[in-house]
């Protein structure tokens, strides 16, 4: 229950730090520069537009494994421009699998990211990681001794660091021909608020999560010496319930770099842009107190069966406020309803051509 309020010189050392702390010695690192460039951003009152898997498969197509052409995009198809941000999720790089959770070849993902960021996009991975005490998956919530499990001391401690490594080990082979490690917003432990995932509010101490944050950190960057990563913290936004509520688990402004949430549509337009509200404005204020970069990390509507949704329902929630990038999740090509970008044909394409062109909204 601490929110912590900082005077404006203090801000400003925080930003410094921020920008170098840890990770710089003289010369800029790409996420201090992926940073200055989403600030930039965001003092142009700009909103990127991101989309999840973009590049890897759409509504009703897939890319092969191996592949060397990034170019089909849903998003693409009905707009003409591609994503400013484009999401992955990590989910089974943890054991050493050749595919992730849905189905995306690693391969592709990181000669995707590398293509994204050569046509100046943003990447950023999430990681559903499986459960490293069960054996389940990041869903399985039927102990809460996992989080307990892994850290220093926890019998699947040295189990749970070759995880990490794995995980880092990706990240850090995001290259350019050049040899240029590509920045990512790397957003781990998400939605953390809920209890659906192992690391969720009623499984483990605010301790043990927020000790699980410093051990993720210390590895990536003070072990390894990581450059590119740009730290993201995403509770989910139906829990928000006070701005205690969002800083309870924070993990520190040493770590944390981006704040945002995540935030669907289920029930009708006033209840998400109400729950959309609320969620920005504890974000953007925690964000501007500490000295932080604000998203809304993810959002969609599934299945769109709101023809205007992008221009008279997301539009209008976040147009207000110094959000960096507003990302809406997957268009699975195996699940027919579950998508939340439109394709060819889809019932809201043309309302999101209009909002693509919006001078406040930031495509390729
Ligand atoms: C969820 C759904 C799942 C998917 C997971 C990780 O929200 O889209 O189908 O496996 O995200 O991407």
């Amino acid at each position: 229950m601490k929110k912590i309020l900082k005077p404006i010189t203090v801000i400003a050392a925080v930003v410094a730090m921020s920008s170098c702390g840890g990770r710089a010695e003289s010369a800029q690192t790409p996420a201090d520069a992926l940073i200055e460039d989403l600030n930039a951003l965001v003092e142009q009152e700009k909103i990127m537009y991101g989309h999840q898997d973009d590049l890897m498969y759409g509504h009703d197509w897939k890319l092969e494994d191996d592949a060397a052409d990034f170019s089909r995009s849903d998003v693409e198809a009905v707009s003409d421009k591609y994503p400013a941000v484009f999401g992955m999720d990590l989910g089974g790089i943890e054991l050493g699998w050749s595919h992730n959770l849905d189905k995306n070849d690693f391969d592709n993902m990181r000669a995707s990211a590398v293509a994204h960021h050569e046509r100046g996009g943003i990447v950023t991975f999430s990681w559903h990681p499986r459960n490293p005490l069960t054996g389940g998956d990041a869903w399985d919530v039927s102990s809460d001794q996992v989080v307990a499990s892994i850290l220093p001391g926890g019998e699947k401690h040295e189990y749970f660091m070759g995880w990490l490594k794995n995980a880092a080990d990706f990240m850090a082979s995001i290259k350019t021909a050049d040899g240029d490690l590509v920045p990512v917003i790397w957003r781990p432990w998400h939605e953390h608020t809920g209890s659906w995932f192992w690391w969720g509010q009623k499984l483990c101490t605010t301790e043990q999560y927020k000790a699980l944050w410093r051990m993720t950190y210390d590895y990536m960057v003070i072990e390894r010496g990581m450059t590119n990563l740009v730290w993201a913290y995403s509770p989910g936004a139906g829990e928000l319930s006070s701005p205690e509520a969002f800083a309870e688990r924070y993990p520190g402004d040493d770590i944390i770099d981006l704040v945002g949430f995540d935030c669907y549509h289920s029930g009708s337009r006033e209840d998400y842009m109400s729950k959309m509200k609320n969620a920005l404005d504890i974000t953007v204020d925690f964000a501007r107190e500490h000295g932080k970069l604000a998203a809304v990390t993810e959002t969609g509507h599934e299945g769109l069966k709101d023809p205007k949704w992008w221009t008279e329902v997301l539009y209008p929630a976040i147009k207000d406020y110094p959000v960096s990038y507003v990302l809406t999740w997957r268009n699975a090509c195996d699940q027919p309803t579950h998508y939340y970008a439109p394709f060819p044909g889809q019932e809201s394409a043309e309302d999101f051509k209009t909002f693509a062109e919006l001078p406040q909204i930031i495509m390729l």
